[in-house]
């Protein structure tokens, strides 16, 4: 029975509670940026750092996707671009005397908390089979180790090579090529747990898997539908964005269970009106919808929008666009008319005539953008609720034209430039076709495992080797026992981290941790001080060159680590020219060039200030690169998450203080939550009805029809202001919640926004920390 270790330490985790906040930033975000980043780099290494982030001459900041503005301030940097880089360049750090001091049974124990605020990784180590410790091992041992165990595969689809989003395009590129040249598709990536929603369902209907929108549409729209997502936290950059869309006279609509504090107000801490004056009021409109109730949402705005088209022909929709670039429209429009309101009712959980406010306002808006994240990525039915979006912008024209579009808001810094790269297990025959011809070699074609399955082929004893490249797989992934065991049951774990995490100590028979250069660090090869590129939330490709002393001598970058592996394991006949790949990232850009459409020039475009723009037939000249050639409308049923009585449905969500499996800190401020993670917020009747006061404790139980029990021990509970029947909690303490089959039709994502939940009496802090399995 092997413990599982939470994200923080149960018997430390003890909330404060005070109401929610009513609006973002302003002076409290400055001093918290502050207070974190000198106490990880020290004052002068703060200064000198936070003035490098997201300049032209700086590097890319490690936290989110949205995109750079036209860097007109000193420091375009927000509080939690600030705490994720405070986190990569911190000046404690983690050398083999930590390892001889800590064996791996003591680390298990440790918080996921406690594993990253140890400090960057120093040395490559290896813990062997049967042993206690990880102990040191040279750069070739490593390399030549993970050669050895991939070349004594039976198939090369026995291993898997996972990518987290931070990865820079240089890095992904070779990544991809190492595998394929090994002969397989298996590169799961964080993507598949996240966007992979937006990218089937947008490509389905528009031909691109990409957002539609830059940010000077933003600026130029009338109305933007932020749906399913929590700027303040987790883009915050968006918020300036948002306020200055809002000064040129657009209207904001937020679609949400929970009242974001972001979304309300902001407080610009750029400015002296925002650090000290009440900030700008951001939403217009707020429908606290119920979780899943998008699709339904949606599918009665466009209800209402044929109405109103009914009511006075050619007043409404766009028929010029619809007739010239749209196919489908007539199947949708029928289907669209069948919708019935008390389904609507009984998905969304809203007032019929919030409905048609909102369809007022779309009807006085020319230019329409929808932005969303995971609140509407990660249900059942999210394909098709997206789908259903895409609907609702093509009836008015929406998609082509300045100031409108789809704006899917992406996580990971370059989660968008990783897929552009290749990473990606179901590739296209073009790509596969262009990367052969390039590189003289035959590509697998066989689709290959994405998360979930990856998770399911490792239980099953079908892929034995696991490399990382970057990320915390067994934290970030669903169902966390049955993950963990998936892990244990490979011959051997790799993991290019920067930082300590879980899944480090829960390994494989054998694992290796490759310690690797982070955006911040200043990366010397061969031919000189490199830079790498990466690609923003809007398709937007731009170079970042890091500055700061690496924290260990000998540190590899990620690019240099996969091309020693490639070459000890493809051997020397192999006609990529790894070396030359290692020694100058410049050569790689010429031959991504060569391979993927939109990156001609890519090393002379890359000295442009600001980067340059992929192309993106959709947003250019309204040309739809999809199975029919034009943009298509779809039928999609109305459905919800269904409830059973007495059940709620939880969604695992953000707080203020972490980046995903990374805890910067225990409070959560906008929502009022202070030293402690173990919370779960429900509507206060709700709680009344399940007989659960304010500051009490219970367990969280998931039900799923494979009867599996699984627990999530001792939450606080915290009345909160919630959509009635819609809980929340903190990701990744509720992983243990999601069941690995319960995933997305179509994306295959994990629901991590509804799981069916049931209370039961408080097993205690002693329980959550002793939940084993
Ligand atoms: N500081 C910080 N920044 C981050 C991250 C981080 O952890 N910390 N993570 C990065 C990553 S990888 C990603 S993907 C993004 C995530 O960015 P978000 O998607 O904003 O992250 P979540 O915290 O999952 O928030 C989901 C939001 O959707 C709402 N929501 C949940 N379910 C539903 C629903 O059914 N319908 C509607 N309409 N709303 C719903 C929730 O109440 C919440 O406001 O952020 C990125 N940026
Ligand atoms: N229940 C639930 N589960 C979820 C979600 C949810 O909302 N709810 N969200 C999902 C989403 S949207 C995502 S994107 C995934 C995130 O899944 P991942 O991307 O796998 O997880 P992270 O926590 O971002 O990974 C953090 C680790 O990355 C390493 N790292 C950081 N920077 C670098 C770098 O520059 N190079 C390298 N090589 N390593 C680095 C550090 O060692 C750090 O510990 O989680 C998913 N899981
Ligand atoms: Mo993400």
């Amino acid at each position: 029975m092997a413990r599982q270790a939470p994200a923080t330490d149960p018997a430390q985790d003890a909330p404060e509670v005070t109401a929610p906040k009513h609006a973002a930033a302003g002076l409290p975000a400055l001093l918290h940026t502050t207070q974190i980043a000198t106490a990880q780099m020290g004052a002068a290494r703060s200064v000198r750092t936070l003035l490098k982030l997201n300049q032209p001459d700086g590097f890319d900041c490690p936290g989110c996707a949205w995109p750079e503005p036209e860097h007109t301030h000193t420091a375009e940097f927000c509080e939690n671009g600030a705490k994720a880089v405070a986190e990569e360049a911190t000046l404690r750090r983690v050398g083999p005397a930590f390892f001889a001091e800590h064996s791996v049974a003591d680390l298990a124990e440790r918080s996921g908390y406690w594993l990253g605020q140890q400090g960057r990784l120093t040395t490559p180590m290896l813990l062997d089979e049967g042993a206690t410790h990880y102990t040191p091992i040279g750069w070739d041992a490593a390399l030549q180790l993970v050669a050895s165990e991939l070349k004594a595969l039976d198939t090369p689809d026995a291993a898997a090579f996972y990518t987290s989003g931070r990865t820079s395009n240089e890095a992904a590129f070779t990544l991809q090529l190492f595998a394929r040249q090994f002969g397989t598709n298996n590169l799961p990536d964080c993507s598949n747990m996240c966007h992979e929603s937006s990218g089937s369902a947008l490509t389905e209907t528009i031909g691109i898997g990409k957002g539609s929108v830059h940010l000077k549409d933003l600026y130029q729209a009338d109305l933007i539908i932020v749906a399913g997502q929590n700027p303040g936290t987790n883009h915050p950059r968006m918020l300036s964005a948002l306020e200055r869309a809002k000064r040129a006279g657009a209207r904001i609509v937020s679609v949400n269970p929970l009242p974001e504090a972001g979304l309300e107000r902001f407080k610009n801490p750029q400015n002296a009106r925002g650090l000290v004056g009440a900030g700008t009021k951001l939403t217009d409109l707020f429908l606290q919808v119920r979780l899943g109730g998008d699709l339904a949402l949606f599918r009665a705005l466009n209800l209402l929008l044929l109405e109103a088209e009914d009511k006075a022909p050619g007043t409404v929709l766009d028929h010029a666009f619809i007739e010239q670039h749209c196919h489908g429209f007539a199947e949708f429009a029928d289907d669209a008319r069948t919708t019935d309101w008390d389904a609507v009712a009984a998905a969304t959980g809203l007032p019929e005539e919030q409905i048609r406010d909102l369809a007022g306002m779309v009807l006085e808006s020319q230019k329409v953008i929808v932005c969303w994240a995971m609140g509407l990525t990660q249900h059942k039915h999210s394909v098709p609720t997206i789908r259903e979006v895409v609907n609702f912008l093509l009836l008015r024209g929406n998609v082509g034209k300045p100031g409108a579009g789809v704006c899917p808001v992406r996580g990971h810094s370059n989660v968008q430039g990783d897929r552009t790269m290749g990473i990606f297990e179901r590739p296209s025959a073009a790509f596969l076709d262009a990367l052969g011809t390039e590189f003289r070699f035959e590509p697998p074609r066989e689709h290959g495992l994405d998360v979930v399955d990856t998770i399911r082929a490792m239980r099953d004893g079908r892929v034995s080797v696991f490399f990382a490249m970057g990320g915390n797989f067994v934290a970030a992934t669903p169902d966390t026992p049955v993950t963990e065991d998936a892990m244990r049951n490979c011959r051997l774990t790799v993991h290019v981290s920067t930082k300590l995490n879980r899944s480090h100590v829960v390994t494989g028979a054998r694992a290796l941790i490759l310690p690797t250069l982070g955006r911040t660090d200043l990366d010397r090869r061969a031919g000189g001080p490199q830079q790498v590129t990466v690609e923003d939330s809007m398709g937007m490709v731009h170079a970042s060159r890091g500055a700061l002393k690496p924290p260990a001598a000998d540190l590899l970058s990620e690019t240099a680590i996969i091309c020693g592996l490639a070459r000890r394991t493809l051997g020397p006949k192999n006609p990529v020219p790894w070396e030359d790949f290692s020694a100058d990232y410049g050569n790689i850009r010429d031959r991504i060039a060569r391979v993927i459409p939109g990156f001609e020039d890519f090393n002379s475009r890359i000295r442009q200030p600001g980067g340059f723009a992929l192309p993106h037939g959709p947003r250019d000249n309204r040309s739809f690169p999809t199975s029919t050639g034009k943009a298509n409308f779809s039928v999609n049923a109305l459905t919800a998450p269904e409830v059973p009585p007495g059940r709620l449905l939880l969604q695992t969500l953000r707080s203020h203080d972490q980046y995903n499996t990374t805890i910067y800190g225990l409070d959560d401020r906008y929502r009022g939550i202070k030293d402690g993670r173990r919370v779960v917020l429900l509507h206060p009747e709700d709680a009344a009805e399940h007989g659960l006061a304010e500051g009490g404790y219970t367990d969280l139980v998931s039900e799923w029809t494979d009867g599996v029990e699984r627990r999530a021990p001792h939450f606080r509970v915290v009345l909160y202001p919630t959509t009635r029947g819609c809980a929340a909690a903190y990701y990744p303490e509720t992983n243990v919640l999601v069941p690995l089959d319960s995933t997305a039709d179509t994306s295959n994502t994990p629901t991590s926004k509804s799981v069916v939940i049931r209370f039961e009496p408080d097993s205690g802090p002693e329980g959550a920390a002793d939940s084993a399995h």
